[in-house]
């Protein structure tokens, strides 16, 4: 089983939780509709518990469930919701997109200023693609890193999570720098051998896989904040390592920004860390909740990508006119000032947290990049996916739940970032801490 489906579960959730006639009648209508009743794994409570929540709404900081229920929400729609739900500016500049038609089939002004927005904001983007999905667009930045190079081989790293295309749905093969073996049935291993997966922050374990494979591995893909297994911060000179590493071997580094993209900075992580990567991978954000996904990097690269070159990659509703200006109205609002008060958010429930914790006496480790942050129910911040993947999962689920019935919904997985927003003010923020408070005494009562 794939990390990522160990984590997320299935199915609807066990224990009585959050009943109501609304929410039962659409939870098992969809139940006879979709896989496990949802259009996304996590989306099941399945790792929680739970039964699963169906959202009707969302407002600022905060959603309500179809029973007219309200939570504070720190799944923030896994990421874009940085601004809060339904901001304004960006309703209505979807409402103004949506009077001059949808998709019209052809290059549209919309998607030109989305465009120059992200490349003025990552000036690694020399040339970008828009895509529907982060999927699509990390799919397609290893296709064009394949063409570009000529060679088979990615590295990716345990834990990292870059959409499901079949090259990156794989788990670890026995030992470092081996090759892959599938992580989701349907994937061939003929497919999983070209991926080499190593655990994340051992640079010396990407030194062994290119010193197995010389010219051989096509590029390296990582997340610069692995968020995927809960967050894991870049260990110091991690990064740079891969750049270099990548850099004398002729292969490709990509960044898969889909979650730090806007979020851990103005220019993302490769700007809050001072590393160029060949070509990056973009969503959430820049969609502003719309479904966009987008990659891009060295014109020479991008130069390569059709029709301009050999690398096929398309999408019908790719740079959607109502997506592209939810994105260009967000990403206007996102000014480097904003990015002080979401480090004054993160820090601030960061040490509620603690505190809330070291109360209880529940030993935790906190990781925070930040607005992004995780609580691992284990003692000390883990560095590795599989340090993580060890924290007490039972115990995050009594928390999930102990604060769910105290009104505040975090990501029903304890591999999963908590994503706050600019409507996160200190009142809610205060409002989290002393939830957790009472949260982590359930944890502690229920061992
Ligand atoms: P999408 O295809 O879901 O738009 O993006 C895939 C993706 C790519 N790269 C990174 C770093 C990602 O985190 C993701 C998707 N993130 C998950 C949550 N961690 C989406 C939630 C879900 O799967 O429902």
């Amino acid at each position: 089983m794939s990390s990522r489906r160990a984590v997320t579960g299935g199915g609807a959730g066990g224990a009585a939780a959050t009943r109501g006639d609304a929410m039962d009648d659409l939870r098992a209508r969809a139940e006879g509709l979709f896989p496990g009743g949802v259009n996304s794994p996590v989306r099941a409570f399945g790792a929680v518990g739970r039964p699963p929540l169906v959202l009707a709404a969302g407002a600022g900081p905060r959603v309500r469930d179809a029973d007219g229920r309200w939570y504070l929400d720190y799944i923030g729609s896994w990421g874009p919701a940085i601004l809060g739900h339904a901001h304004p500016a960006v309703v209505e500049a979807v409402r103004a997109a949506a009077l001059d038609g949808f998709a019209l089939g052809a290059t549209g002004p919309r998607e030109v200023e989305l465009g120059e927005l992200v490349r003025a904001a990552m000036p690694s983007l020399e040339r970008l693609r828009f895509t529907s999905s982060g999927t699509e667009a990390a799919m397609s930045a290893v296709r064009l890193a394949r063409g570009a190079t000529g060679r088979d081989l990615v590295v990716k790293f345990s834990g990292g999570y870059h959409g499901h295309s079949d090259g990156l749905l794989v788990e670890a093969g026995s030992g470092v720098a081996t090759l892959a073996i599938p992580g989701s049935a349907g994937v061939p291993a003929a497919i999983a051998s070209a991926t080499i997966v190593v655990p994340y922050n051992d640079p010396d374990a990407v030194a062994a896989a290119f010193a197995a494979h010389p010219g051989r591995i096509a590029a390296v893909i990582v997340e610069p904040v692995a968020a995927n297994a809960g967050v894991l911060p870049p260990a110091p000179g991690f990064l740079e390592r891969l750049r270099a590493i990548t850099m004398a071997d002729g292969a490709l580094l990509v960044f898969d920004e889909v979650i730090t993209g806007f979020r851990v900075g103005p220019g993302g992580a490769q700007g809050r860390f001072g590393i160029r990567p060949d070509l990056t991978v973009l969503g959430k954000i820049v969609g502003g909740g719309m479904p966009v996904g987008a990659y891009g990097g060295r014109a020479d690269l991008m130069g390569l990508v059709a029709p301009a070159g050999p690398v096929y990659q398309a999408g019908t509703l790719s740079g959607h006119p109502l997506a592209m200006a939810a994105g260009a109205a967000t990403l206007r609002l996102l000014t480097p000032d904003r990015y002080d008060a979401l480090e004054a958010a993160g820090a601030r429930l960061e040490a509620g947290l603690r505190a809330a914790a070291a109360a209880a006496g529940t030993p935790v480790g906190i990781t925070r990049v930040g607005s992004l942050l995780t609580v691992f129910f284990r003692s000390g911040a883990p560095a590795t996916a599989e340090e993580a993947f060890a924290a007490d999962r039972a115990a995050y689920a009594r928390f999930f739940g102990a604060m769910l019935d105290a009104g505040v919904l975090l990501a029903p997985s304890p591999f999963e970032a908590w994503f706050l927003s600019l409507a996160h003010g200190e009142g809610e923020l205060d409002e989290t801490a002393a939830a957790a408070a009472a949260a982590f005494a359930a944890v502690e009562a229920g061992r």
